[in-house]
């Protein structure tokens, strides 16, 4: 049967979750060790040979004592079905002086790769045949800035090799705003001859390469906020032979972070109609409730609306957030009404012998006209550096969205509703 594992990475449990509020905050931790709980609950009903976790684990070393107790639980029931946990700490969970889970007494399933000099375990079948081997290594300190991929042995003989590590792979489209910890090109994984690189690290799930080598990163266990949104979940891996790797993604369910946006509001004639409107946005996440996960929603209204004066209005802002709450069952909603302007015909005003005239034309170029919109662009952008020309332009084209309402809102004076 080859080697079955599941490789998952970037749990960060007990994240501080500071922005929420109390109540969510302890929500947010609990369904942190659900979904693990979850994972390692595929792992049995699939009854794989091991875990491979690739990485932050834990967000900080402040491990509360019932993430520790729960760690060591979950590890032990592994234990006792005889799953093996392979598990290399990466930036936020390193290996060092002050690392949280010293103290705790592991069950003899669980190897940890202490140190960033990579070290190799191979796995036996049940007869003694070697099936795989595993290399692992781990951060020491927060702040790993030496390649260590490179550090790796390359694969011998014929039984297929696995790379464990938490590493940043520079020159992939998307990973841009991660810092670069243990940085490695794909260059680098591809010459050591392995047939799967199990990496952590970037926090949405990418398949860098399906083939000779299979080089993935999961994402992470469950999404933490906005910026990591979508279903979650790990890999399922088999590997039968050197070049003879299954690996498929499997959503666990935990929470999913999800922003809808919605621009169809100018013919929207009163809140009732925006409550209607904005419960249909029920059927977006159907994929996401129908794997059991609790849904965070985010809604942001844009554009021209005539209920620009009602929507501003806190009280009835509250009340509609929490009437489609109800309505949609879901633990969190927040509404974003900053890029709603009142509505306008822009038409109106476009090539008009005025400012307004020349902003509208102006914005109208930017639509289309990419080197224009390189040459006004900041220097530093706020979602980092290190981005291609095309990932800019994407960038900044979804800045400008609605930009010319909201400048004419702003220029002609008691604009109407
Ligand atoms: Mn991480």
């Amino acid at each position: 049967m080859g080697f079955r594992f599941v490789h998952m990475a970037d749990v960060h449990l007990d994240t501080p979750f500071s922005s929420r509020d109390e109540g969510l905050r302890k929500d947010l931790r609990d369904k942190q060790r659900q979904s693990f709980e979850n994972a390692i609950k595929f792992a049995l009903s699939e009854n794989v040979d091991a875990i491979l976790i690739a990485g932050d684990l834990f967000d900080n070393d402040m491990l509360s004592f019932a993430t520790e107790k729960f760690l060591q639980k979950q590890m032990e029931i592994l234990d006792q079905k005889g799953i093996e946990v392979f598990y290399a700490p990466g930036n936020h969970d390193p290996f060092g002086d002050s690392y949280c889970l010293e103290g705790l007494k592991w069950p003899k399933n669980v190897h940890i790769f202490k140190k960033s000099t990579p070290e190799s375990y191979t796995v036996h079948d049940d007869c003694g045949k070697p099936v795989s081997v595993i290399v692992g290594a781990g951060h020491e300190g927060s702040r790993e800035g030496r390649n260590i991929v490179s550090e790796f042995p390359k694969a011998e003989g014929s039984v297929p090799y696995i790379g464990l590590i938490h590493a940043f792979v520079a020159g992939v489209s998307g990973t841009g705003e991660y810092d670069r910890y243990a940085p490695c090109s794909m260059e680098d994984l591809a010459s050591k001859d392995y047939s799967y690189w199990a990496l952590g690290h970037i926090h949405s799930r990418m398949e860098l390469n399906r083939f000779k080598p299979t080089i993935v990163y999961p994402g992470n266990l469950m999404g933490r906020n906005f910026g990591e949104e979508g279903i979650k979940g790990i890999y399922e891996v088999e590997i039968n032979d050197i070049d003879d790797i299954k690996a498929v993604f499997h959503p666990i369910p935990s929470v999913c972070f999800t922003t809808i946006s919605v621009g169809n509001l100018k013919e929207v004639k009163d809140l009732s109609a925006l409550e209607s409107l904005l419960v249909k946005c029920g059927d977006k996440f159907s994929d996401m409730r129908s794997i059991g996960s609790e849904i965070f929603l985010r809604i942001i209204l844009k554009g021209q609306c005539p209920l620009y004066d009602d929507i501003l209005n806190e009280e009835n802002m509250d009340y509609l957030t929490e009437t489609i709450r109800e309505a949609l069952k879901i633990k969190y909603l927040e509404i974003n009404a900053e890029n709603i302007t009142r509505k306008i015909d822009l038409d109106e005003y476009r090539g008009g012998p005025h400012i307004l005239g020349t902003v509208l034309s102006i914005i109208d170029k930017l639509k289309y006209d990419d080197d224009l919109l390189l040459k006004l662009s900041p220097r530093d952008l706020a979602i980092g550096r290190g981005l291609d020309d095309d990932e800019k332009v994407k960038y900044l084209r979804s800045l400008l969205e609605g930009i010319d309402s909201e400048c004419a809102s702003r220029m002609i004076k008691g604009a109407s509703k």
